[in-house]
């Protein structure tokens, strides 16, 4: 049985994957308008999705022990964005914060001894390393890249081999 402090801050984590998965779906309907870049498109369609995951498997984990998972109300996220680099400046912040607040949560369990709740959490710690290392290859790529729109044509290329969770890829 999940304690009421517990319960609290895992809808409070389901509240923010449901918000990843917001943001990065906006970013995903402003790239489908830019020309020429596809694949960017579908990443972040795809890294959506896969916030939606997070958050289900959040909401399956409350509830299967004996919590309520509250599906949440969202804000609206940036519509827009100055250019692709600052929408993944933005994805990478938005990552690190998603990390401080697992860190959080991992810390809350230890407090209230939920030994369950904590070895869950794992794997969001895990996925969290990887999802930050990602954003920050990707930032970097586009920071050598700076404005020349070959150096796009090629990041559109090469950001079709990179997977995200539980998808085949390099
Ligand atoms: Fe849910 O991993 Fe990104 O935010």
């Amino acid at each position: 049985m999940l304690s009421k402090k517990i319960q609290d801050a895992l809808n409070e984590q389901v509240k923010i994957e449901a918000e990843s998965s917001q943001v990065y779906l906006a970013m995903a309907s402003w790239a489908e308008i830019q020309p020429g870049i596809n694949n960017i498109t579908s990443f972040f369609y795809r890294h959506s999705d896969e916030e939606r995951m997070h958050m289900l498997k959040l909401i399956h984990f409350i509830n299967d022990r004996g919590g309520f998972a509250v599906v949440p109300q969202l804000p609206q996220p940036p519509l827009t964005f100055p250019s692709i680099t600052h929408a993944f400046k933005q994805l990478l912040e938005h990552e690190i914060f998603v990390s401080e607040s697992i860190n959080k949560l991992v810390d809350i369990a230890l407090q209230e001894k939920d030994y369950a709740t904590h070895n869950f959490l794992q794997w969001y710690v895990a996925e969290q390393v990887e999802e930050e290392a990602l954003a920050r290859t990707l930032n970097d790529k586009l920071e050598l890249i700076g404005d020349d729109r070959g150096g796009l044509y090629l990041f559109d290329r090469d950001i079709l081999m990179v997977s995200v969770e539980g998808e085949a890829g390099a």
